[in-house]
């Protein structure tokens, strides 16, 4: 694939090669066992939709009765997990051959007879999207500007309709409240909060108890953090007001299991039970091969949460693995800076929208910045879009994400077949184009100040603003969400069939 270099991305691609202090991506240690950091590897079931209260109440003590340990129920998502059949399959493996195997098999097929449960899975190993190797045939990317200063090349192409870049990468015209008021739960490998883009004072990270990675949750692989960073940095963010949860379920090897996946998504659902107004996004950049929590990821988008995945690094369909097929979920496949579909991303009908994900410039754990490759940074490019719109939207919190799907693709541009994760083009011309009109600049402040009103005007000349949308309504946004719903549906592929509900 062959960029067309405008006249600035040449300059600026001149100046990379200069100013080289940009890291590379990090490389995960080689040592250790892949599974280093984590509990044992256990089960996960799903329980019926109808299984609250008693019901889980009986699952709990049907499992304990199996003698299994570390059980777990999940009930706003309605789930389980527990260590299960180690005395059983230990004694088969005693016994020789493969009878471990076949214990552990034999030990799931059981739990999924247990009444109030649907589905059960042996753990899973689950893999944050591993960074693309770069190859020589990739476009160019640069990194810095002429002026020496970084680079936001996916910053740059969201805020317009079409190339070539045009150095503008604000969209504070349109979105003054930057992502205000809405949080981003980042399930990765933790964050670095300490992270000079994360001087906003909005970032915190934790991993939960059962996972057994260490409570502080800190990044010791650097993938969550680069992922946060994109979602809500001060200067790499794309939305930089925005409230970022992170929570570590993946060691510094990039692995982790489905159970601990599933308790993190349990915190998400309940965090969102308990504050329904606020918006909430689930950004997941990993995927797996399990069906475990196809489920868990419906109940989470019924709760109201809009979950963001990446599409995965094979080259292949994305239907192939979870949560990316999933169709309560949106599904982000990497676009280069040419506006072709990087030759690793995963695609398909599984894939919702795109997002540049070639050489993204963002926080490096250790300090600095550094690019990162794939579709782990795609995402989210879309999370945070998602979080610029769910704000200024008067109605934000209630939307669910067939409504937030279709707001988004309304009027997108489409790349490489599928809706780029775009904020409006009028938010491009807005700052970079200043007006000889006697109007005011726009204010550099994130949230603009309310107008002072004359003692001697009437106050209330302008429309009510809706109660959690106290500037008003932009004139762009009048007349939302009337989006061409009939449009955006036809570009979108019919969603696939749930695999693992059995
Ligand atoms: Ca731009």
């Amino acid at each position: 694939m062959v960029c067309t270099p405008t006249a600035l991305v040449a300059a600026a691609i001149a100046a990379a090669a200069v100013a080289t202090a940009v890291a590379a991506a990090a490389v995960p240690p080689a040592t250790g066992a892949v599974d280093e950091g984590l509990s044992p590897a256990g089960k996960v079931l799903t329980l019926t939709p109808d299984c609250d209260g008693a019901c889980q109440s009986r699952v709990a003590a049907a499992l304990d009765a199996r003698g299994c340990t570390d059980v777990s129920v999940l009930p706003t998502l309605r789930l389980a997990t527990a260590v299960c059949g180690g005395a059983a399959a230990a004694a088969a493996a005693a016994a020789g051959g493969g009878g471990r195997v076949d214990a552990a098999d034999a030990e799931t097929a059981a739990l999924r007879t247990l009444p109030g449960v649907m589905a059960a899975e042996a753990d899973t190993l689950v893999e944050g999207e591993e960074p693309v190797m770069e190859d020589g045939a990739d476009a160019e990317v640069p990194l810095r500007l002429p002026n020496g200063e970084h680079y936001f090349w996916g910053l740059d192409r969201i805020n317009q309709a079409a190339l070539p870049l045009d150095q503008n990468s604000s969209t504070a015209g349109c979105y003054p409240r930057r992502g205000a008021g809405v949080t981003v739960h980042v399930t990765d490998s933790g964050c670095q909060p300490a992270h000079e883009e994360f001087s906003t004072g909005q970032v915190t990270t934790r991993a939960l108890p059962g996972s057994g990675l260490a409570a502080d949750g800190i990044d010791d692989l650097g993938h969550g953090s680069h992922v946060a960073g994109t979602v809500g940095g001060r200067r790499t963010g794309v939305a930089p007001g925005v409230a970022i949860r992170c929570i570590k379920v993946l060691n510094r090897r990039g692995k982790g299991h489905t159970s601990a996946v599933a308790a993190a998504f349990e915190e998400v659902a309940a965090a969102k039970a308990a504050d329904p107004v606020r918006p909430m996004v689930l950004q997941a950049s990993m995927s797996w091969t399990g069906t475990s929590l196809d489920a868990a990821t419906e109940r989470l988008a019924a709760v109201g949460v809009v979950p963001v995945v990446s599409a995965g690094n094979t080259g292949g369909d994305s239907c192939e693995r979870t949560p990316a097929r999933s169709p309560y979920a949106i599904t982000v496949a990497n676009s280069d800076i040419d506006d072709t579909l990087y030759r690793s991303s995963s695609r398909g009908p599984c894939v919702n929208m795109i997002a540049p994900g070639h050489k993204v410039l963002s926080v490096d754990h250790r300090g600095g910045l550094k690019s990162m490759t794939g579709t782990s940074m795609a995402a989210p490019h879309v999370s945070g879009v998602v979080a610029l719109t769910l704000a200024e939207h008067p109605n934000g919190g209630a939307l669910r994400v067939e409504e937030v799907k279709a707001l988004l693709a309304a009027g997108a541009p489409v790349v490489a077949g599928w809706p780029l994760g775009w904020a409006k083009s009028a938010c491009a011309a807005a700052p970079s184009t200043p007006s000889p009109s006697p109007s005011p600049a726009p204010s550099p402040s994130p949230l603009p100040s309310p107008a002072v009103p004359s003692p001697s005007a009437p106050a209330a000349t302008a429309a009510p603003a809706a109660p959690n949308n106290p500037w008003g309504t932009p004139p762009w946004l009048v007349g939302w969400p009337a989006a061409p719903v009939a449009t955006a549906a036809a570009r979108w592929p019919s969603p696939p069939t749930v695999v693992g509900a059995h």
